[in-house]
């Protein structure tokens, strides 16, 4: 009786509840397949980053005499679809039973939900443990709630996983350290390197093979480098709480040209792939806080990125899909501009936040949310497209995560299921937290002349074209009042500002 278990490519973890009660004869499949590969148009290191990592993951299981099925995507097998590749082993290996963890994408279940017709066996799916609040449970929390707020929820996890907690209190007498976390760099400040993870012969394999099948696809594979298995993706997070935790709080929001990294983990990738433990890296950080190598700002901090957005975006996902991705709330709907692929545009914060996507498969959570997405906001940009370039941009995106955050947190589509209000800013918020207007074509001093930065005629015609739908929210009080307190003259002028940049957009023109 062989039993088939499948592991998707961002499902490489030791402990994976599909590869609990292994039986000798067994046999684990992993495969390498072009549907994966092109469903968005992916960033070359980011297919390198996941087949590496997948042929990592089956040199460790092979190690550990489990028998593996290992597809490669080369022109010998010609690999299309999961499904296909699952069909073909567990008729080759006669499988009575196939096991699979939840994935990650609602697309990817609804064809695992089919799978047992084709196959004729039973297909049981198991529970993704990996996560800190599994989907019944954020359901239940859910439930009885008219409106789903992080904080409550991150509160919660806070004190059923025991974390920061002095018995019932939050360590330090409050829950959030947010409004410290919130400093802009100051001029000289020195930057920590990033640890750097050289491709190895599998990723160098892997990079050659992008290169030929994917030649056109966004991105350089030139600067990989990722953690493609536990042993570098550990060594990736200890280097992050020895070197930049500490000081991960004060600069969490900060941007600073030419820096892609600062002070972030860069875990992401590590962690969504299943490389890493959330409730092991939230408790080394918590260690790092009780022993005073860390300050409390930073520790929250961080933790609640883990402990409270990852799981509560996760949640948000599952309990509103399939129809979540289908949410315009604001009816947006123009194109996306082609700088986003080109990084070629005379706005500096933009052709940063691109330029390092393209070099690098990264941005830090500021400029995805106050760079690109507040532009992709302002704009009015349609969400299924916006969508589909984060999703295939960063090497760390999965629908799961991606799409909340886009949808929900940068683009308000969601009409306030993630965010209570849309993540809107003028210019003055990006210089206020980076150094970029310094060196800038666009004026951000400026509003409505012809060099001004488009970032604030766009605010502005933004809170006016939604003055409506915004009136109800007491979040959006105070700009609604602020535009309403403006001369006639010079909203029209804003307007008018707005209006040509949409149009230079529109005609497909640099900005
Ligand atoms: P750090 O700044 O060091 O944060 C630590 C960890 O916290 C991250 O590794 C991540 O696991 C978690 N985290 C932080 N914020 C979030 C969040 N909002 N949602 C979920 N997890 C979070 N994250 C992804 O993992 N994949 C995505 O596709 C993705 N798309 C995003 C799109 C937009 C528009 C926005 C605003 C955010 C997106 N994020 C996404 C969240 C966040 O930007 C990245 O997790 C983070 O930049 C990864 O870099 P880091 O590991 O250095 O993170
Ligand atoms: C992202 C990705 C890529 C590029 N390639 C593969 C692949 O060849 N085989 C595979 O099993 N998984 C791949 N993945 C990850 C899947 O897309 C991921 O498991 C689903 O999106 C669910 O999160
Ligand atoms: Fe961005 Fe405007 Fe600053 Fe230029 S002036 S970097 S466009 S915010």
């Amino acid at each position: 009786m062989t039993t088939l278990r499948v592991v998707l490519g961002d499902q490489l973890s030791a402990t994976l509840s599909s590869l609990r009660d292994l039986a000798p004869g067994d046999v684990v499949l992993l495969a390498e397949v072009m549907d994966e590969c092109t469903y968005v148009p992916h960033h070359k290191q980011k297919i390198a980053l996941v087949l590496s990592a997948m042929r990592h993951f089956a040199h460790r299981l092979t190690a550990r005499g489990i028998t593996v099925d290992y597809v490669r995507l080369d022109a010998a097998t010609n690999s299309q679809s999961l499904r296909g590749e699952v069909l073909r082993a567990a008729t080759q290996h006669a499988a009575s039973r196939i096991v699979v963890t939840e994935p990650g994408e609602f697309r990817v279940l609804q064809d695992i939900n089919t799978w047992h017709l084709a196959a004729g066996c039973e297909v049981e799916i198991r529970w993704d443990d990996r996560f800190l609040c599994s989907i019944r449970q954020f359901r239940d929390w859910a439930a009885d709630r008219k409106t789903l707020r992080m904080e409550f929820f991150y509160r919660e996890m806070r004190r059923g996983h025991d974390l920061l907690m002095d018995e019932d209190a939050p360590c330090g007498g409050k829950w959030n350290y947010d409004a410290e976390n919130r400093r802009r760099l100051p001029p000289g400040q020195k930057l920590p390197q990033r640890p750097l993870f050289p491709p190895d012969a599998i990723t160098r394999e892997v990079m050659a093979l992008v290169a030929v099948r994917f030649p056109d696809n966004f991105g350089t594979l030139e600067g990989f480098s990722w953690p493609v298995d536990a042993a570098s993706a550990e060594a990736a997070l200890q280097d992050f709480l020895t070197h930049r935790l500490a000081d991960f709080g004060d600069w969490q929001d900060a941007m600073t040209a030419d820096a892609p990294f600062m002070f972030h983990s860069l875990i992401s990738t590590s962690l969504n792939l299943g490389l890493l433990d959330p409730l092991e890296i939230c408790q080394r950080a918590e260690e790092a806080y009780r022993s005073g190598a860390a300050p409390l700002n930073a520790v929250e901090g961080f933790i609640r990125q883990i402990l409270g957005w990852r799981e509560f975006i996760r949640g948000v996902y599952w309990l509103r899909m399939p129809d979540y991705a289908r949410l315009n709330a604001l009816g947006a709907s123009r194109a996306l501009p082609a700088f986003y692929w080109t990084a070629k545009t005379r706005m500096r914060c933009m052709a940063q936040a691109i330029g390092q996507t393209r070099d690098h498969a990264y941005a830090h959570h500021i400029q995805r949310l106050m760079v690109t997405g507040n532009f992709a906001l302002l704009a009015g940009l349609d969400p299924a497209a916006v969508d589909e370039w984060y999703l295939a941009v960063y090497a760390d995106a999965y629908e799961w995560v991606e799409m909340p955050n886009v949808r929900g947190m940068a683009l308000f589509a969601d009409g306030g299921v993630v965010g209570s209000k849309p993540y809107a800013a003028s210019g003055a918020y990006i210089n206020k937290m980076s150094d970029y207007c310094a060196g800038c074509a666009y004026d951000v001093k400026d509003s409505a002349g012809a060099n001004a930065c488009p970032f604030n005629a766009l605010y502005w015609d933004f809170i006016a074209r939604h003055e409506e739908r915004f009136a109800g929210n007491t979040r959006m009080a105070m700009p609604l009042a602020t535009m309403r307190k403006m001369a006639p003259a010079k909203l029209a002028g804003l307007r008018t500002r707005a209006a040509s940049l949409l149009h230079a957009l529109e005609q497909g023109e640099t900005i």
